[in-house]
């Protein structure tokens, strides 16, 4: 028997673990989870509704991406997904973060308010695959609402919708400035932040039709990047050595650090406040800042979740390296993380985001 993959090519957090394990060299079969498959497989064995899901051989189910990689990291031999320094690791995580829970925001803009009609469609295809269009139109439209509902909770509403363009296509020129330089964020291969930015950048804002147009048009250096990963062209190039940090990647992390890092100040002020072990997915809402224009996104404590493997990787840096990575924040206003402590320490039980 071999791995298999529950994931859908509509789906972020797919989209990532598939590229990774393409990379890892993982021989695994994917299969789209039907209602069907949802209802019979992965609500029993994870508990909630969710996917990616990654099924072992020996009949153990793995959920969240982090556990998929971190899983083939411990147990596969092969190159390492991490970048060889230990501040480009620190700088990894932060990406991570970024790519995981900040870049859901464009992501989610352009998916609900360019390619709705196409995107209920795909849904219905995935949940009922043998039915007629007219039935999958009509289920699409009842599984999607779910997640169109999310699209105003994380913050895109007609106030905020156009300074997301603004900050997305700002990420886009930064990032194409970046691989200009660089085939990879790392050099010329491929390592944990690339597979992380692959999430919101494949499914949503490369695969759906209009967001597709807008990528090629407006970067087509990103464009490129994406089908290298999807299709395997990671070339022969190395990863930069010596724990440089890319001048290019800093307007990454200021991006970042300006926009999510205040949401992640405030979201941990809340943890603070939270008894329960059993955390819920959202705190409440918190603002945010993009430019000039406010919004209020849901806290969700699984934010400072990815953020917390940035400041576990932080605390093992010894003297120098502490130095170096201070001057990376210094330089992308992100001073706040050198002191940034987590209010509680998190963890996942069954499958959910728990107080450790
Ligand atoms: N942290 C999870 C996120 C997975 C996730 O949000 N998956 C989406 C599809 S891309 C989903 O199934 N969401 C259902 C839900 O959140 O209720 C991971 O990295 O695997």
């Amino acid at each position: 028997m071999t791995y298999i993959l529950y994931a859908a090519p509509i789906s972020l957090f797919s989209g990532k673990a598939r590229a990774y394990l393409r990379w890892k060299g993982v021989a695994f079969e994917e299969i789209a989870p039907s209602t069907e498959i949802m209802k019979t497989k992965l609500m029993p064995a994870i508990g909630w509704p969710v996917i990616p899901v990654l099924e072992t051989p020996d009949g153990a189910f793995i959920q969240d991406t982090a556990d998929i990689i971190s899983y083939f990291e411990a147990s596969e031999t092969g190159p390492s997904v991490y970048p060889n320094g230990p501040v480009q690791h620190y700088v990894t995580e932060l990406l991570h973060t970024f790519a995981d829970q900040w870049l859901t925001l464009p992501a989610m803009h352009y998916r609900w308010n360019y390619n709705e009609a196409w995107v209920l469609e795909e849904f219905g295809k995935l949940a009922m695959p043998d039915a007629d269009r007219k039935m999958q139109i009509e289920i699409g439209n009842k599984r999607g609402a779910m997640f169109k509902a999310m699209v105003p909770m994380l913050g895109v509403t007609p106030d905020t919708a156009q300074a997301i363009e603004a900050s997305y296509l700002g990420f886009l020129d930064d990032f194409s400035a970046h691989l200009e330089q660089h085939d990879f964020i790392f050099g010329g291969q491929p390592s944990l932040a690339d597979f992380a930015l692959y999430g919101p950048l494949y499914a949503h804002l490369y695969r759906d039709p209009a967001s597709s147009e807008i990528m090629r048009a407006h970067a087509p250096n990103v464009a490129r990047w994406v089908e290298r990963l999807r299709d395997g062209n990671y070339g022969d190039g190395d990863l930069i050595a010596g724990d440089v940090i890319p001048d290019t990647l800093l307007p990454l992390l200021a991006r970042h650090n300006a926009e999510h890092l205040p949401v992640l100040s405030a979201v941990n002020a809340l943890l603070g406040e939270q008894d329960s072990d059993d955390l819920p997915r959202a705190l409440g809402m918190v603002p945010f800042t993009l430019k000039d224009v406010t919004g209020q996104t849901l806290a969700r404590p699984f934010s400072l979740f990815r953020l917390q493997a940035a400041l576990d990787q932080y605390q093992t840096l010894d003297t120098d390296q502490t130095a170096h990575a201070n001057r990376v924040l210094e330089a992308t206003q992100g001073s706040a993380l050198k002191g940034f402590v987590m209010a509680k320490r998190l963890t996942r039980r069954n499958y959910k985001l728990a107080i450790a």
